[in-house]
């Protein structure tokens, strides 16, 4: 097949200037972000996620095949579900299944198995990988760095809903199958995570955590 290529129009070159005061103000902006665990009830506009998830939805992927879906969860009865099925995990997580060495690491965190923001944020997106691709007659082609493609449009997600003024929170009860069966998905989908997401309580408390700086992150050779 011959390649489909078009001329690059939306690419934009700024002044060096400009450049820097891009790079600077979308790093302080980024920086600025924190997971958080306490959520109001305040609910959110739906076309805020929605064009957050069309953000999502622009991430790099391999051969461009998108192997993601998004679940939105706004469904009280549903979201109950979900913390149920969260809980029950995360009691086995932390009564036996983890691993001393891990508990250890989350202690600063202040985390248990109780979830309450489960219920209380607007809403849940799950984050679905498709391991493999479905074609309309039910055929199935592989789908190449599905996790790694997967993991970008989630980060593009995160930050977009940041941007928005929304606090979100990365979730990832373990095993997360119970989510294919209550959200209905297909044997194909594996959840990635479930993102929190909504306003954060008035009174929200976050971990006193700092970030490495660029000397322990990067190398330039
Ligand atoms: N899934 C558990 C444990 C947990 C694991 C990691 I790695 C974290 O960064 C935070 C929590 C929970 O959500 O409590």
């Amino acid at each position: 097949m011959n390649p489909n290529l078009v001329p690059l129009k939306s690419y934009r070159e700024y002044p060096p200037e400009e450049m820097r005061r891009r790079a600077r103000e979308l790093r302080a902006d980024l920086e600025r972000r924190r997971s958080v665990r306490q959520f109001a009830d305040r609910p959110v506009p739906r076309e805020i996620v929605e064009e957050c998830l069309r953000a999502a939805g622009s991430a790099p992927s391999g051969a461009n095949l998108q192997p993601w879906h998004f679940v939105v969860v706004s469904d009280p009865a549903v979201k109950r579900r979900i913390r149920e099925g969260a809980e029950a995990e995360e009691h086995e997580f932390y009564h036996g299944r983890a691993p001393q060495e891990w508990l250890d690491a989350l202690a600063p965190l202040g985390t248990d198995e109780h979830k309450p923001f489960l219920e209380e944020a607007p809403y849940l997106i799950i984050v679905f990988v498709r391991r493999y691709g479905v074609t309309a007659e039910g055929q199935q082609y592989k789908h190449y760095y599905a996790q790694e493609s997967v993991g970008l449009a989630t980060g593009f997600l995160i930050a977009a809903i940041h941007n928005a003024g929304l606090a979100s929170l990365t979730h990832t009860p373990s095993p997360m199958g119970f989510l294919n069966e209550i959200l209905g998905r297909p044997e194909s989908e594996r959840p990635f995570l479930i993102l929190v997401v909504g306003y954060p309580a008035s009174a929200a408390m976050v971990p006193d955590i700092s970030r490495k700086g660029l000397d322990e992150i990067a190398t330039f050779i």
